[in-house]
């Protein structure tokens, strides 16, 4: 007769041993496969008595049972360990920031643009493009600058190749006017609008770029004044600056396109720019040969013009002395503003 505890034991030692589920199938096979000790002992059966075969069956098949449950606990295990190795190998952290792509910020000098546009764009003011590529007559002529100014010089100017339709030579536009000039060309009093913008002009140190931006407004109706400047521009600069605390003064001054002409000057009352004068845009009444440029008559309309610098409004907002880091595009520099 089999010794079928023996069987039993060398079953579980052997299923222990199997180290992976390959193994262990071929392990399962030496004991309950086809010519296993459990199966050709249950073939041995056919040759006992009915009483002892009985009794020897349920021996075997007890056996068997218990091969069995040994096989499942060892299945069980190996798959446990699988999942194990797997789950530690595949590990993780589900608690670590993700990496996120870095998101842009508005440039300073454009967060600057988009302040002045929305402020006049709120008192009522249209908001003007036009090209940086441009004639001779919009950049200069319309605007009343002589033939000789040293402006139209190419120590200042940056002339591009090709000429227009008149055989007047092409430029980067040194100011914004010419982008006004076109849209009063364009339009019918009352003309109220802003030209912000790049220009450029032979030119660079600490707070110079060859490269800037400016912005110019234009209003234009019959009986525009002065006052009207200066009740725009004051609430331009409290808006722009957050604060009523600053005072504002008219300088007389000269421009070709303006008659009279005046810078403006601002002082703040608090923080850190307190108790200086602080040039901060060029102004006037429009020259009436300018105003028949445009194609109206001087007699019959007034207005007035000013012309500032975004880039110095943004040094000024932020306490910056230095225009340079604004175009160096350290954004080391360039984040604090976002
Ligand atoms: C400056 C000077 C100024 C204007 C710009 C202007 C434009 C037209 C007609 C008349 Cl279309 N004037 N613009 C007027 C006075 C001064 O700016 O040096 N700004 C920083």
């Amino acid at each position: 007769m089999t010794d079928l505890d023996a069987v039993v034991a060398a079953a579980e030692t052997a299923f222990e041993q199997a180290a992976e589920p390959a193994a262990l199938e071929q392990a399962k096979a030496a004991f309950l496969g086809k010519a296993g000790t459990l199966t050709e002992a249950l073939k041995g059966l056919g040759k006992l008595e009915p009483d002892q075969r009985r009794a020897e069956g349920a021996r075997i098949n007890a056996a068997k049972d218990r091969i069995e449950a040994a096989l499942r606990a060892r299945r069980e295990g190996l798959a446990a360990a699988t999942l194990d190795a797997k789950l530690h190998e595949e590990s993780l952290d589900v608690t670590l920031p993700g990496r996120r792509r870095g998101s842009g910020s508005v440039h300073p000098v454009m967060r600057t643009w988009r302040r002045v546009e929305e402020i006049f764009r709120s008192i009522g003011f249209e908001v003007a493009d036009g090209p940086e590529i441009e004639t001779d007559w919009y950049n200069f002529t319309a605007l009343n600058n002589p033939l000789n100014h040293p402006a139209r010089s190419m120590q200042d100017t940056f002339y591009v190749e090709g000429e227009d339709a008149h055989g007047l030579p092409l430029l980067l536009r040194t100011h914004t006017s010419p982008m006004q000039v076109r849209y009063a060309r364009t339009h019918q009093p009352p003309i109220r609008v802003i030209a912000p913008g790049r220009t450029y002009r032979v030119d660079s140190d600490a707070t110079h770029s060859p490269m800037f931006h400016q912005v110019e407004g234009l209003w234009i109706d019959d009986g525009i004044s002065f006052a009207d400047l200066k009740g725009v521009y004051t609430q331009f600069l409290h808006r722009f600056f957050e604060t009523d605390q600053l005072r504002v003064r008219f300088r007389p001054s000269f421009f070709p396109f303006t008659e009279p002409s005046a810078e403006i000057d601002m002082m703040f009352d608090s923080g850190p720019l307190r108790g200086r004068w602080l040039e901060i845009s060029g102004s006037g009444q429009v020259h009436p040969s300018v105003m028949r440029n445009f194609g109206l008559d001087p007699e019959v309309h007034t207005g007035f013009a000013f012309g500032s610098g975004l880039d110095r409004l943004t040094m000024l907002r932020y306490g910056i002395d230095d225009l340079r880091p604004f175009f160096e595009g350290d954004l080391r520099f360039l984040r604090q503003f976002a």
